[in-house]
């Protein structure tokens, strides 16, 4: 089975990717490539970031690999938290402070549409090829379920009624943006 190496240090990620591969591909971890390392995301675009840590990883192995940048991305906050969805209470990178902060900025607004967007680097045989995959919804008044990570428990997305934090992986993958950007990954793979 073919090996790519994943390049992130979110084990959610990984898991809702594995889900998706269901065994066509072997996914390595950072860890279990032997790579020890805090991902760089130094860059103003999801575009920039998720090459960022591809290249990254290729240099110190030279194998096939793909790294991801996600961010939530809100219509009346003008696009807001974005590509800093991660820090966006602070360097902390804390989930709760960050929905915290992002209802708080909502408030009183009527328009509580958002949209994640994933942008996936993928480097295979030395060459590098990006892949999109959008998921849009709205955000709640108020955080619910246990699933997920991020901003999950106040995400529902497109003709669903439960948000990602209340649906299992598989429902989530059904809908979400990573999958979305996966999916295009895994064709391309197919034809390459
Ligand atoms: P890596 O850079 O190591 O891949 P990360 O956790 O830093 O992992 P990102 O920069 O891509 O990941 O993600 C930014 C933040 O966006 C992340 O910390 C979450 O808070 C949020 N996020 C990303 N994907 C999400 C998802 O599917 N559901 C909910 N929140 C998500």
């Amino acid at each position: 089975m073919q090996k790519i190496i994943f390049a992130t240090n979110n084990q959610h990620k990984i898991e809702e990717i594995r889900a998706i591969l269901k065994g066509q591909y072997e996914i390595m971890t950072l860890e279990e490539a032997g790579i020890h390392i805090e991902i760089p995301e130094p860059y103003d675009t999801l575009e920039e970031n998720a090459r960022e840590k591809a290249t990254t990883v290729h240099k110190l192995t030279g194998l096939s690999c793909f790294g991801e940048d996600t961010g939530l991305e809100t219509r009346s906050l003008n696009g807001e938290p974005g590509v800093k969805s991660a820090r966006y209470a602070g360097e902390e990178r804390d989930f709760a402070a960050n929905i915290e902060k992002l209802l708080r900025n909502l408030e009183g607004k009527t328009d509580r549409s958002a949209r994640f967007r994933t942008v996936i680097s993928l480097i295979h045989n030395g060459r590098e090829r990006q892949f999109e995959g959008l998921c849009e919804g709205k955000i709640t008044e108020t955080p619910r379920g246990e699933g997920g990570f991020g901003y999950d428990p106040v995400f529902i997305p497109q003709n669903a009624t439960l948000t990602f934090a209340e649906m299992s992986m598989e429902e989530k993958n059904r809908y979400s943006h990573r999958a979305k950007a996966m999916k295009q990954l895994i064709q391309f793979l197919l034809h390459a």
